[in-house]
């Protein structure tokens, strides 16, 4: 019989896609071992690919307990927790889910600055609990449109969110490490966080996280926002200062936050759940039927063509 290739499985795949990854591959399914040490020291010496997602990735102590490893091929496009240097250093290769879930995390990002800026979700709750027959009009809110936006990070999702953003008139600024010659000429260049967020009235942040962007938004940055501000993060967690985060909101330093990514999540700091000036959501960025489809067969496309001798389709390293 013929050998499939081995893949070390990090976390669960909808059916669709684990039913086409088990017709194909020998699919080893860490998250649900009892020991994983154990599993790890068995399974590891024949691993060739690790299939992951996102936010559990494969560290420099997975990719160690997996001697044959080959491609880390990641459900997602955030990398940032894949061991990029240790994959670098034994010529593994990465891949990425890219451009498939570019539009809808746009679309989520522009979704939370409206229902955070107009109280959407409390207008419902009003609503719902007969508040509006029995108190009357909702509070008012604050105007959305021709408001200024700033994008920390134009790529690929920060783009598409600043192209929606031009249909509420807004005016766009972004920061990144240098000017992009193909952005409109109307979107200004902003090297500084803290001046960016000082010209906004909402900061959005959508850079790919690194050791180099930890913590970009710091009080700093949060302060220059100010109590007027708000802060839309559908990135990683780790590029805003969550402590200096909480403090700004508690304090009414800072105007609001809608947050798709937590310190440590799905658990959740217990200090976000007491505030009124917070829009949760559970990282549901590319959480759409379409979109996790398009992800699961771009993933499976990627092991495919890397087995098969073929180019990559969507490579990182
Ligand atoms: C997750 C994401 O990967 O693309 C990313 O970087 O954060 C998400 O798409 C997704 O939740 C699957 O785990």
């Amino acid at each position: 019989p013929q050998i499939l290739p081995q893949i070390l499985q990090t976390g669960p795949y909808p059916a669709w896609d684990q039913g086409p990854l088990d017709a194909r591959f020998t699919m080893h399914r860490l998250f649900q071992a009892d020991d994983r040490a154990a599993f790890m020291a068995r399974h590891g010496p024949h691993i060739r690919a690790i299939a992951t997602r996102g936010e559990l990735g494969a560290g420099a102590a997975m990719i160690a307990a997996c001697p044959q490893l080959e491609i880390i091929s990641v459900y997602g496009v955030g990398t940032d927790a894949v061991d990029l240097d240790a994959a670098r250093a034994r010529g593994i290769r990465v891949t990425n889910t890219p451009d498939v879930l570019t539009g809808d995390v746009a679309d989520l990002a522009v979704a939370m600055m409206l229902a955070q800026g107009r109280g959407v979700t409390g207008a419902d709750r009003w609503v719902r609990d007969g508040s509006w027959a029995g108190r009357g009009a909702y509070p008012l809110q604050r105007r959305v449109w021709g408001k200024r936006a700033g994008i920390l990070g134009l790529g690929r999702i920060g783009t598409a969110i600043a192209r929606r953003l031009q249909g509420f008139d807004m005016q766009i600024a972004y920061g990144a490490r240098t000017p992009h010659d193909d952005a409109p000429p109307d979107w200004q260049f902003v090297a500084d966080p803290v001046a960016l967020a000082a010209q906004s009235d909402v900061l959005f942040v959508a850079l790919a996280a690194s050791a180099a962007t930890r913590h970009i938004v710091d009080a700093e940055v949060i302060g220059a926002l100010g109590p007027d501000g708000m802060l839309v993060n559908i990135s990683r967690a780790a590029n805003v200062d969550e402590a200096a985060l909480l403090d700004a909101l508690e304090q009414r330093r800072l105007g609001g936050a809608a947050l798709d990514v937590f310190e440590g999540e799905p658990a959740l700091n217990p200090r976000f759940a007491a505030l009124d000036n917070v829009l949760l959501q559970p990282h549901h960025g590319s959480a759409t039927h379409e979109t996790r489809h398009a992800m699961g067969q771009l993933l499976r496309d990627n092991l495919e063509a890397h087995f098969a001798g073929r180019p990559l389709i969507s490579e990182v390293l």
